[in-house]
């Protein structure tokens, strides 16, 4: 199935039609706002160019050259090189099997003086949207954006006082899986920004939609689901923009739950994962400096999470 899937998208690839356009690199722009939060659309499921491979966020991010408009479609990233963050190949969390299940981001981020701009293609074959109380944030399907404008890194990420200008977003797609009884209808997509926090001698969690001045928007597409995000470096701690060569922290989060039958145990059993339809993995988990203790509390060391220790994240230049 996965590898079927796979091929096809693979295929989708190479036969998409080139609608891209050269463009001049411009002065950047803030994104309208007439297209923010777009609805779902399958309608507009068109491919509009190929996507470039070949991009590597752990190590630089490109600089963007176009001018974006926040719908959900990738048309403004076909210049921009992609990284693919798979299932099956990502890196898990510490101490955990390698998921089986085969899903996979492909992501294009890009910068320019006015912030960052990013496109985000997740192959995901069931969408799941878990949208109970708290634990509505990231999951069981999301994608999750680790974003800092500044270095060097800190450790605990709150957003605020001890990293101001760090940012975790997470995007939840829609979802026509729901535990009501007699509602079919799509949950609505998401997209919020988390804060942890030290907590005594534990750690709390905050989210919040994404601020204003950010832009972001959805849309469902055959096999999976797509958003597209602006970022302005404001929100990113920084008042003016980053020349050439900066250095910023980066990672990103990959989850999925490729059961159909997710909400048959709602809300009398036990949830149980069947194996091989569930996982999660990162761009990276870099090892904490030497003799640095995780500020995750109360885990160990060896499984800081990038949520909550901004450490363990790739330190990407800007081209
Ligand atoms: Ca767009
Ligand atoms: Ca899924």
């Amino acid at each position: 199935m996965g590898a079927t899937r796979k091929w096809f998208a693979l295929l989708a690839a190479l036969t998409w039609l080139s609608g891209c356009s050269m463009r001049e690199p411009g002065a950047a722009t803030v994104p309208p706002r007439v297209a923010d939060r777009a609805s779902a659309s399958t309608a507009a499921d068109v491919p509009v160019c190929s996507i470039v491979l070949g991009g590597s966020l752990c190590t630089s991010v490109p600089r963007f050259a176009g001018s974006q408009v926040v719908d959900g479609v990738g048309d403004e990233f076909c210049e921009v090189p992609a990284t693919v963050l798979s299932t099956r190949s990502g890196v898990p969390f510490p101490q955990t099997a390698q998921p089986t299940v085969d899903d996979a981001l492909t992501v294009r981020v890009a910068w320019d003086d006015s912030g960052l701009h990013a496109h985000f293609h997740v192959d995901d074959p069931v969408l799941v949207r878990d949208f109970r109380l708290d634990s509505s944030w990231a999951g069981p399907d999301y994608v999750e954006l680790d974003i800092g404008g500044t270095f060097p890194l800190t450790g605990f990420y709150d957003g605020e006082t001890n990293d101001a200008g760090f940012m975790n977003v997470y995007f939840n797609p829609e979802s026509t899986l729901t535990p009501i009884k007699g509602f079919t209808g799509p949950v609505p997509a998401q997209a919020t920004a988390g804060f942890a926090f030290l907590q005594g001698t534990n750690y709390g969690i905050e989210r919040a939609p994404l601020p204003d001045i950010a832009r972001w928007a959805y849309r469902t597409v055959a096999g999976g689901y797509e958003f597209e995000l602006y970022l302005p470096w404001a929100l990113l701690g920084r008042q003016t923009a980053p020349a050439p060569g900066t250095t910023i922290a980066l990672d990103l989060g990959l989850g999925t739950n490729d059961d159909p039958a997710y909400w048959s145990w709602w809300p009398t059993t036990d949830q149980v994962v069947p194996a091989g339809l569930a996982g999660q993995v990162f761009l990276a988990i870099q090892p904490l400096p030497a003799g640095a203790t995780t500020s995750c509390r109360p885990l160990t060391t060896d499984r800081a999470n990038p949520w909550c220790d901004d450490r363990t994240w790739c330190q990407p230049t800007l081209e």
